[in-house]
């Protein structure tokens, strides 16, 4: 099963420079990388120096590292995207939930967009005033109307959850959004606007938001007169990592549901900018994106005298290539023969980055010296599949591009048992999504490396006893 080695291999002869077939051949081109590229086995943002001082920091590897520099540049794009009349930017916290990086977001004048209500309590804890939050969810509350009246903006994404609003506030003119699936989607690996994936959440093939023939036809504006609601805000969320230019068809079509509402003031076109990982993956050019949009929206208050707010809700965009996993390389072994390969097995897994197991993604890998000193680096290179620490042959974090059920290998710097592991493009959907806790590994803890490379702890690691300190023996069963 070694197809895939020879194009691997071709792609690292081509590069002169010896250090980079340590990277995947697929390799980033974040900003920070391209400008680092004639530093042997530099990460996106770790050196072995640091990599090494995060581990030491948090006590042990596993540890997720977060760059302050990195989160600071995404969150500057996204405050700069084009606008006629005015910018919300809102962090789709469930991408990386941390308490200091939704700290750190609202210091930049950047709100929150909450997914469930269980994200609301944890970002009003964390300091974030109600007002800048937004919630849309799969799962309406049951104490919805505590959020509302805190000031919360919440989203009705199905028609009960319109109703149950309605119902609590009937005849009281309350102001609500409305999430609609605009009738095309797409996300993730498949471009398709109405298949399934993972990551699609627009189409028919989705259950999110309410389904856009329910609002041309008047059954949603029933609704609404019936109570007495003031819809002031449309809202729409096609996918992660969907087609700019399907991104945009929507943004237009949003428009057209915001047209419905006299009392629409904001408009959300959701999240889902496309972040490249790894070589080849374009990452989204807000400014190419959002410039139509901008001209959209002048053209709708030209044609409706209504000046909409716009706002996004960036998730992966915000986080993705501001943080890494930090592991350690804990075993080597090999099979041989026609289809033997050699492993490398981290003290980490898909109970930490589960992206891997669950899309078929493919994150950077750079293996740095376990000394932490760059003057270790060496030059060898290796064939190797990289997997994780569960038993479960489905944790790989090397799958196949293009064929997650298969394993493939990849051409990294030459591991011992020691060595650092850093996984970039970690930073999104990572320590917030994993099966954590599978094999009762504990959560790994969180640093946060600041601009002078100092790293200050955001999350400690759990202890053992906090996997089940919640379990109960039934007295007298057994
Ligand atoms: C997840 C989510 C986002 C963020 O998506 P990204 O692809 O991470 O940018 C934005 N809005 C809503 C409603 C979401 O559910
Ligand atoms: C209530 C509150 O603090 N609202 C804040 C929401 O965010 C904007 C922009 O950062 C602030 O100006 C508001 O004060």
């Amino acid at each position: 099963m070694r197809y895939s080695i020879a194009l691997f291999m071709a792609l690292s002869v081509a590069q002169s420079d010896a250090f980079l077939p340590q990277k995947l051949p697929t390799l980033t081109k974040a900003p920070a990388t391209s400008l680092h590229m004639a530093v042997p086995a530099q990460s996106v943002f770790l050196t072995p120096e640091t990599a090494k001082a995060c581990i030491d920091s948090a006590g042990g590897s596993p540890v997720y590292a977060y760059s302050l520099g990195k989160l600071e540049e995404s969150a500057d794009a996204c405050l700069a995207f084009p606008n006629a009349f005015g910018l919300t930017v809102r962090f789709a916290m469930k991408a990386c939930p941390n308490r200091a990086i939704l700290q750190y977001f609202h210091s930049k004048g950047i709100h929150i967009d909450a997914s469930s209500g269980y994200e609301v309590r944890r970002a009003v804890t964390a300091g974030i005033p109600p007002e800048n939050i937004s919630l849309s969810t799969q799962e309406l509350p049951a104490d919805f109307a505590e959020f509302i009246d805190m000031g919360v903006k919440i989203n009705c994404c199905s028609i009960s959850q319109l109703e149950r609003v309605g119902q609590h506030y009937d005849g009281k003119g309350q102001k609500v959004g409305i999430r609609v699936n605009p009738g095309v989607g797409s996300g993730g690996f498949s471009a398709s606007t109405t298949s399934f994936s993972k990551t699609n959440v627009g189409g028919p093939s989705s259950s999110f938001g309410i389904w856009h023939d329910l609002v041309n036809d008047g059954t949603v504006p029933d609704i609404v007169e019936k109570y007495g609601l003031d819809v002031e805000r449309i809202h729409t969320h096609i996918g992660s990592g969907s087609d700019p230019k399907i991104w945009q068809e929507v943004a237009k079509k949003t428009l057209s549901f915001c047209a419905i509402f006299p009392g629409v003031t904001a408009c959300n076109l959701g999240g889902g900018y496309k972040v490249g990982r790894n070589e080849g993956e374009p990452t989204t050019d807000l400014q190419e994106i959002g410039g139509p949009v901008a001209d959209a929206f002048r053209d709708f208050a030209a044609e409706n005298g209504r000046e909409l707010q716009l706002e996004i809700e960036p998730g992966t965009y915000l986080v993705a290539m501001a943080g890494a996993l930090v592991s350690t390389i804990q075993d080597k072994v090999q099979t041989t023969g026609e289809a033997g390969h050699t492993f490398l097995k981290l003290d980490s897994g898909m109970t930490d980055v589960l992206r891997p197991s669950l899309y078929g993604a493919n994150h950077p890998i750079t293996i740095l010296p376990g000394s932490g000193d760059s003057a270790d680096v060496g030059s060898e290179t290796e064939n190797v599949v990289v997997v994780g620490h569960c038993c479960e042959s489905g944790d790989l974090m090397t799958p196949m591009p293009g064929s997650p059920e298969e394993l493939a290998e990849f051409p990294l710097r030459k591991a011992e048992i020691g060595d650092i592991l850093v996984m970039d493009g970690s930073g999104a959907y990572c320590s917030g999504m994993s099966t954590k806790n599978y094999n009762s590994f504990p959560e790994a803890p969180e640093v946060l490396v600041g601009k002078d490379d100092k790293v200050h702890v955001i999350r400690v690691r759990q202890q053992l006893e906090q996997v089940y300190q919640n379990e109960v023996s039934p007295e007298g069963m057994f």
